[in-house]
């Protein structure tokens, strides 16, 4: 590992002054992938506040990464962590690990598919959502408040229709307090190397670049936060999630795709179809989550598989 002792108490210097994140870990299904293990981090937790920087993808310094690539199967319940600096807290008691609670925002996952994703580069990629959280109007809460409260942890699902191999996931959190002046938004972000395994046959739609997705102007990216009462849940408003739409299993969006690393730039996006619908209460899909402890949505499978548990916090339809 590309370590460096003295560059690391350097960054965490500054670091007390600040209050900023990095995604440094992924569980799968509920199993730990260990610290740094397939994620490309920097030992710098600062944020990159230019949306046109060539190192928007996938972070710049650089200075931890492995060959590891993490097996995720389609459907599988991802988490990723993220800690004030590499290895979490700063101090012992940091109350700014995971991240400063000023540090409001959603949090968003993208992937883009890759021959070798311990090897490829991050230029020139092609980006696909695959699940965002943004503001909860009915709780006030913001992503970043929920994985606080989840001690670092944000989960998403990985769609049951990825196609199997290699890609890297880009998770990404958008700190809004100071983003009611231009160019004030603070973009966290670090991709983790994985290979997708199952049976889906997609590898994204509406795919976008990085740097070259957002706007710096975009309502979701330059926002005051601020409610007429000075709480920061947007003053009950609905909160724009910057970025393409979130790829859909089922609907418009089911095919093969237009993703991989084909040069063309997406087609105009596609007007929004009908939400696709979700699938009835009772119908989980093949490599759904159908249990666990703290589980709460429906646990009966599609006819042609079974839930079959994986662990106290995951079941999943086999
Ligand atoms: C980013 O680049 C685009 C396209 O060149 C440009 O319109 C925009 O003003 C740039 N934004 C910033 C913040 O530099
Ligand atoms: C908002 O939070 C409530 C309460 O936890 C939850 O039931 C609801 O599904 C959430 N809404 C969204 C869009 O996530
Ligand atoms: C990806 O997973 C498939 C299916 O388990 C496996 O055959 C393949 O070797 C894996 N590839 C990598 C790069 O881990
Ligand atoms: C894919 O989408 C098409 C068109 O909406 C639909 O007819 C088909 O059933 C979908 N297939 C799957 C596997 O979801
Ligand atoms: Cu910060």
């Amino acid at each position: 590992m590309k370590f460096s002792t003295l560059l690391t108490i350097a960054i965490s210097g500054f670091a007390a002054v600040e209050a900023h994140t990095i995604f440094q870990k992924v569980s799968v299904n509920g199993v730990d992938q260990g610290q740094l293990k397939g994620v490309r981090a920097p030992d710098s937790d600062y944020p990159i506040e230019n949306v046109n920087d060539s190192q928007f993808a996938c972070n710049k310094d650089i200075r931890h990464k492995d060959n590891t690539i993490i097996n995720v199967p389609a459907g599988a319940r991802v988490g990723a962590w993220w800690g004030h600096v590499i290895g979490g807290k700063q101090s012992p008691n940091d109350p700014d690990h995971p991240i400063a609670a000023s540090h409001k925002g959603p949090i968003i996952v993208y992937l883009a598919k890759v021959d070798n994703a311990a090897t490829t580069g991050t230029t020139g990629l092609k980006w696909f959502k695959i699940s965002e959280e943004g503001l909860n109007t009915s709780t006030g809460k913001w992503a970043v408040d929920n994985m606080i409260a989840n001690d670092g942890w944000n989960y998403f699902t990985m769609p049951t229709c990825i196609a199997p191999g290699n890609y890297l996931m880009r998770v990404e959190l958008i700190a809004l307090h100071n983003a009611y002046s231009a160019n004030g938004a603070q973009f966290y972000m670090e991709c983790a190397q994985i290979n997708v395994t199952g049976t889906g046959t997609n590898t994204g739609s509406n795919t976008v670049s990085f740097p070259g997705a957002y706007q710096s102007n975009h309502p979701g990216i330059q926002i005051s936060i601020y409610g007429t009462a000075g709480v920061p849940n947007n003053g009950g408003k609905a909160y724009q999630i910057p970025g393409p739409p979130v790829l859909q299993c089922s609907g418009s969006d089911n095919g093969s795709g237009n993703g991989g690393q084909t040069p063309t730039e997406p087609t105009q996006p596609t007007q929004p179809t009908a939400q696709p619908s979700q699938p009835a209460a009772g119908t989980v899909a093949k490599y759904g989550q159908c249990g666990g402890n703290g589980y709460t949505g429906p646990v009966g499978c599609v006819s042609g598989s079974t839930c079959s548990k994986i662990n106290d916090w995951y079941s999943q339809c086999i």
